[in-house]
């Protein structure tokens, strides 16, 4: 398609979707009609990809995902199509500015943070290497919170993003699928027969997910609920008006918004029929398509393979059984086969209270079937169990169901007895399931576990987010953008990391990058960022396991000392330090912690003698857009995380990527970064997770630490003082105690060596050109972490095993 082309389809696009002219046209009409004239293409190509399943040589995958955090869809279509400089083009010649309509599009938060990412991630790949997968989720109508900050607390806003309608959305209501819940199991030993109480109907909402110059657009199915109108009706009828609008919104209360928690799960019925209503949707889906093809149930492990992304969508696993069983009238031996050869699970944590557990007394109300469905897997597992000689303890340790301190199903115990697989997201995430969070399934069943270390799209976060870096890359590697595809391609660059002209054009587009951030935040914030500064970002959900306290610690002891007059101001290293954090709501020391810093920032940025040489930056509502331009803009990289607790990261791939350095633990993917990068390009403090495990053992006593550190006393005496709260010295009097007395994550066992990591980050960063080589080989480097390889990683090991 040529610009003269483009031009005339998006003008009447206009016309006929949105029913205006080019001079009559608001913002909302011009982002629609781009939208649509893309999206057009993709439908083309679409079809070719989806048209007969039947003929599909490859196992189909199905990407079972609660969340998926896309970002804005425009930009990447028209990359993906090669239509970026087409559009460009045309809408200049209509007077329009392609990047004043994209950057007013607004995004789908659908997911908290590196979860549901990562699943947005994995479907760029899927799509790029023409896999055929289809990804399912839901449909919130109100995504992750709208974060605020009045005073420095954060407050939460519903997140509208479907104010002005989805362009991108393909809504099939005609298509809708039933979802049953409640009610009772009726029948004897032999026949069980579930009869629901209430009746939901799920509304498939298609995004189309287009592969990087790839011939195939893969689907995002997202369900929506929506009450049935025979219920409506049969309520009407009987003149019961408030009770059939309760209904209604019982329905749709069920996709209405995401739940904002970051790692404890909170145990309400709601959240559980969200998981129940697009994993039921889904493989009444997924079954259909097979049935339609023909095909016969028994196959069905060789014709798709669904992939669990963490425990939220395992009741899928009861579902199946229950199909198979109660609708299709399959053997228990049979039907369990089928499913355990058609499921694999990730599991994406190692916080004990991260593992979902549902009570019995929510499930059972809600799911009865299901349970007694749970409770035979179960009987069978643990009968297997012993059989192989397992004492008493073990089998209770093992059980799906747990007695204490409420009776409750075990859905990761679930899911690792419903699976063929299960993974772990890094190297040494999935050493310690094996060893420890799921030791005992892992030496009963070895050949089950594997790891699978996560990845990042380089479109969106290199082509898109840095491309000045991009252009700059394929210049220089002379291989066009091969490279985005083939992201090893990247280590040609180390050929180059003493030649000067690219030293400096490397050098000279970080900095643009932090022009670029600056009118951002001048815009979005009215933040002032200091672009002659080091950009020192740490951007990730807060959670005392990430240790943004750690972070916040150490800026107010280099405060202090600046200010007692114990540090030279002329010897020092001009630092910005960035944050970008929410919290869940309902989590009290996420939410000081945000006070604080926010307050620390108020006083710092306040101090015309300091300001030049620390200064904090704190946008509110940090999301996938803000990162796209943050990330390309950072020098240094905070991934600070007490060792053993995060599983991988992908900020951290995503800054590598990008050229900046490291200061981390060796603690998820930060291991793996720092080996391929090389131990003098990473800076490394902390305990190891071994080292952690022994002082816990030895007893661990944050107030000794405290007493023996002076730079860790004078931080925590300064906010004692009321330094950052004047008007209520005791303001932060509860984050105070929790690290003298309790310290869950050991932030204070790590400050020492944290500290003194600093300090070498300032001496690298001192000699430019030592720091830009450590830079270039950062991103020469990472090509690992696409996640192109991490998709092939489960093809090989997951997805395209044998079944047995
Ligand atoms: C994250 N988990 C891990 N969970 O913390 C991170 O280390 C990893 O890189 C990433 O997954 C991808 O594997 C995570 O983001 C959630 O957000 C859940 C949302 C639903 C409630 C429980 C936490």
């Amino acid at each position: 398609m040529d610009a003269t082309h483009f031009a005339d389809r998006f003008t009447t696009t206009l016309r006929h979707l949105r029913g205006v002219d080019l001079h009559s046209a608001s913002d909302v009409d011009l982002r629609t009609a781009l939208a649509h004239t893309v999206r057009a293409e993709l439908i083309d190509t679409w079809q070719t990809t989806h048209g007969n399943p039947s003929t599909t040589p490859q196992r189909h995958v199905a990407y079972l995902s609660a969340e998926y955090l896309l970002g804005t869809q425009t930009r990447n279509a028209l990359l993906a199509t090669e239509l970026t400089d087409t559009a460009r083009e045309a809408l200049a010649s209509l007077g329009l500015s392609l990047d004043d309509i994209t950057s007013r599009e607004v995004e789908p938060g659908l997911g908290n943070g590196g979860l549901g990412r990562l699943a947005a991630c994995f479907m760029d790949s899927l799509a790029t290497l023409e896999i055929p997968a289809t990804g399912y989720g839901i449909r919130y109508d109100y995504g992750i919170f709208r974060q605020t900050f009045q005073d420095g607390n954060q407050h939460e806003q519903p997140d509208t993003w479907l104010a002005h309608g989805s362009p991108w959305e393909i809504s099939h209501p005609e298509r809708a699928v039933t979802v049953h819940l409640g009610g009772h199991v009726d029948g004897d030993n032999t026949t069980r027969r579930w009869v629901p109480e209430r009746h939901v109907l799920a509304i498939p909402c298609d995004y189309l997910v287009p592969g990087y110059k790839s011939h195939t657009v893969n689907l995002l199915r997202l369900w929506s609920a929506r009450a049935t109108d025979a219920f409506d009706l049969t309520i009407f009828n009987s003149g019961d008006y408030e009770k059939a609008v309760a209904a209604r919104t019982y329905a749709e209360t069920i996709s209405h918004v995401l739940y904002p928690e970051d790692s404890t799960p909170q145990g309400r019925t709601l959240r559980l029929t969200q998981q129940y209503f697009f994993a039921a949707a889904s493989l009444h889906d997924l079954l259909t398509r097979h049935l339609k093809a023909g095909r016969s149930l028994h196959t069905l492990p060789d014709a798709v393979t669904i992939q669990l992304n963490d425990t939220h969508p395992v009741i899928a696993i009861p579902e199946l059984m229950r199909l198979l069983l109660d609708e299709h009238g399959l053997s228990w031996d049979d039907a369990w086969h089928i499913t355990q050869q058609t499921f694999n699970y990730t599991c994406h944590t190692l916080l004990p209270e991260a593992l979902e557990v549902w009570p019995l007394d929510i499930l059972g109300p809600l799911l009865p079937r299901h349970l007694e469905i749970i409770f035979a897997i179960n009987h069978h597992f643990l009968d297997d169990l012993r059989r192989s000689g397992a004492d008493e303890l073990r089998v209770r340790s093992m059980s799906l169901i747990q007695e204490h301190p409420v009776r409750a199903v075990r859905m990761a115990h679930l899911a690792t007895v419903g699976s063929r697989t299960v993974n772990g997201v890094a190297e040494l995430h999935s050493e310690l399931l094996r060893t420890s969070v799921l030791a005992q399934f892992a030496s009963y069943w070895p050949d089950r576990f594997t790891n699978v270390t996560n990845g990042v799209t380089p479109r969106r976060f290199l082509a898109l987010a840095n491309p000045e870096l991009a252009s700059l890359i394929s210049d220089t590697l002379n291989v066009g953008d091969r490279w985005l595809k083939d992201l090893d391609l990247l280590r040609g660059l180390e050929d180059h990391v003493d030649d000067p002209a690219f030293i400096a054009a490397f050098r000279e587009v970080k900095h643009n990058n932090k022009e670029r951030l600056a009118r951002t935040l001048a815009n979005r914030d009215g933040i002032e960022l200091n672009t002659n500064a080091m950009l020192d970002v740490m951007v990730k959900r807060l959670h005392e396991y990430k240790r943004q306290s750690l972070r916040i610690l150490h800026v107010i002891t280099q405060y202090a000392k600046m200010k007692n007059g114990l540090i030279d101001l002329a010897t020092v290293t001009p630092r910005t330090v960035f944050f970008g954090a929410k919290a869940a709501p309902g989590y009290r020391l996420a939410k000081e912690t945000i006070s604080l810093i926010n307050a620390v920032a108020t006083t710092l940025n306040a101090d015309d003698e300091i300001r030049p040489y620390l200064s904090i930056a704190f946008p509110a509502n940090y999301n996938v857009t803000l990162a796209e331009t943050a990330i390309p803009a950072a020098d240094l990289s905070e991934q600070i995380s007490l060792a053993g607790k995060e599983a991988s990261g992908t900020g951290n791939m995503k800054f590598a990527l990008n050229g900046a350095l490291t200061i981390g633990t060796l603690d998820g993917a930060n291991v793996e970064i720092r080996e391929l990068v090389g131990p003098d390009n990473f800076f490394l403090f902390g305990m190891t997770e071994p080292d952690v495990v022994q002082r816990q053992r030895d007893g661990y006593h944050p107030h000794t630490v405290y007493e023996q550190s002076a730079d860790l006393a004078l931080a925590i005496d300064t906010i004692s003082s009321g330094a950052f709260s004047p008007s209520e010295p005791g303001r932060y009097e509860s984050l105070v105690s929790d690290w003298l007395w309790n310290d869950r994550f050991m932030a204070l066992a790590d400050y020492e060596d944290y500290a003194r990591c600093q300090e070498a980050v300032d001496r690298h960063y001192a000699n430019p050109d030592q720091w830009t080589r450590s830079a270039i080989l950062n991103v020469a480097r990472t090509g690992f972490f696409s996640s192109d390889r991490s998709i092939r990683d489960y093809q090989t090991r997951v997805w395209q095993r044998p079944t047995k």
